[in-house]
């Protein structure tokens, strides 16, 4: 055991890193960086190919140039085949643990993983699983498939730890190494060793036991989607009492021991949307299920923009149908790429299957959800009835509405559910406004 610290703190372990997504590519990024020889390992070769050509894949600030950087140094490299495997003497896991129709954890890609490195395990090796998992997981699942398979003993010939990420896109390189990280060993030794090598790359470090780490990351996510929730069944109160919410909430926030989050379209991405269903589940309430109704209210907000847009256009004498809507944002959140989940998805389908005419704008995301693409805030609210603002991007905070009502159709409305829009002069320019958690002005 001190050989493999010492091994660890010369930087003279190989790692693998299987999964190269949004958390595996930074990971694998952020341990070459720091002197390790890495590979990053993804079934889809085009990513490969991407990576080994010293590109990311990902946008995500500071990735292009590390990936660029370790590939020209040697010190990392990308492949889709799993004989590596065999060869290191660190495998970190960053597979997509998705959650399917029914709500319940699908564990296929992590197992598949875990058999794929099973029977070549060696002795001495450190099995780090990073992927959101459901409590028990490692302790029920993962260690006794690792020991059928390879023969060996957990904590004596080999260690396994769960290593939660709690990186947010965006800002995956600066958390990575600033937020503290949790290691959550099967047992004492793991606990130790793999301390020891995130201790590499991360500042901060806290030791725990494996089934507390799973815990403690699915309860981060589920408090901030019950607080969301909250911020959203806030806004709904407001919007019948004709008051802001947003000034509610700022009021409420200056009590020393109250954060309230904010309100918007619904909640999107790829972990709060999941995190929730997995911290309960197997688990036999004896109460109301709070984090069930978090859920069902943020997953209601959608429907709520739906509405507003139908009732706005009704009081103008129109319907959806007859009606072009420009939509600026289909990430799931600001100044991102990424429209996993996105409440904008719902929003577009339900408007397009009613007839209405949807040109979105979104300066990062590819995706549109089947809605016509345009190319700038120009193009997309030009001739419309009505604009909707879904999502916080940056370049969405200043919106020059006085250009904007210009190139509109007449009596043009405008909804706003990230309120980022200055209320009193879109009434001002002579905008039908209409804001989450306000209402209609
Ligand atoms: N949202 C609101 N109101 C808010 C904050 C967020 O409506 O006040 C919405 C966002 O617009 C978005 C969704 O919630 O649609 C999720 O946003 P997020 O900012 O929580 O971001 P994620 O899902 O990208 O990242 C979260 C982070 N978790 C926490 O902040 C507790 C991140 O640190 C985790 O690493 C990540 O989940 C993960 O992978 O688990």
């Amino acid at each position: 055991m001190m050989k493999k610290v010492a091994d660890i703190q010369n930087k003279g372990l190989r790692l693998a890193v299987l999964g190269s997504g949004y958390v595996g590519l930074p990971t694998a990024a952020l341990f070459a960086d720091a002197g390790f020889y890495v590979t990053a390992v993804d079934i889809n070769p085009e990513v490969v190919k991407i990576v080994n050509s010293g590109i990311s894949p990902i946008k995500e600030p500071g990735l292009n140039e590390l990936v660029s950087r370790n590939v020209q140094n040697g010190r990392l490299k990308a492949t889709s085949s799993l004989e590596v495997l065999a060869q290191v003497d660190v495998i970190i896991v960053s597979v997509q643990t998705p959650i399917d129709k029914n709500k319940k954890p699908n564990l296929s890609f992590l197992m598949k993983a875990i058999e794929d490195m099973g029977k070549t395990l060696k002795k001495g090796i450190l099995v780090v699983i990073n992927s959101t998992i459901p409590p028990g997981t490692m302790l029920e699942k993962i260690k006794p498939k690792l020991e059928l398979l390879s023969g060996l003993r957990a904590e004596e010939d080999f260690y396994l730890a769960y290593v939660p990420e709690r990186i947010a896109p965006g800002k995956a390189l600066k958390e990575f190494v600033k937020s503290p990280r949790l290691v959550g060993g099967i047992g004492p030794n793991s606990t130790r060793i793999v301390s020891e090598l995130f201790r590499m790359v991360c500042r901060t470090v806290i030791e725990t036991d494996a089934t507390t780490a799973e815990i403690a990351k699915l309860a981060e996510n589920t408090f901030r989607d019950v607080n969301i929730a909250f911020a959203n069944q806030l806004a709904l109160v407001c919007e019948q009492h004709g008051v802001d919410v947003m000034e509610v909430i700022r009021l409420a926030n200056t009590h020393p021991r109250v954060n309230i989050h904010m309100p918007g379209p619904g909640v999107g991405g790829p972990c709060l949307t999941k995190d929730p269903y997995f911290l309960t589940y197997g688990i036999s309430l004896k109460t109301r299920d709070l984090i069930g109704t978090a859920r069902q209210i943020n997953d209601y907000m959608p429907r709520h923009i739906v509405e507003s847009v139908i009732d706005a256009l009704k009081e103008n004498g129109k319907d959806v149908k007859s009606s072009t809507i420009a939509v600026l944002g289909t990430a799931y959140k600001g100044d991102i790429d990424d429209s996993r989940n996105s409440p904008s998805e719902l929003i577009i389908k339900r408007l397009k299957k009613m007839g209405g005419k949807i040109k979105v704008y979104d300066p990062y995301c590819k995706e549109t959800f089947g809605a016509h693409k345009t190319n700038s805030i120009k193009e997309s609210v030009e001739n419309a009835d009505l604009v909707i603002v879904l999502t916080d991007h940056t370049l969405f905070k200043n919106l020059d509405l006085q250009k904007i009502k210009q190139l509109m159709r007449k009596k043009p409305i405008i909804i706003d559910s990230r309120r980022i829009v200055d209320p009193n002069e879109a009434v001002d320019q002579g905008f039908i406004y209409y804001g989450v958690g306000l209402g209609k002005l």
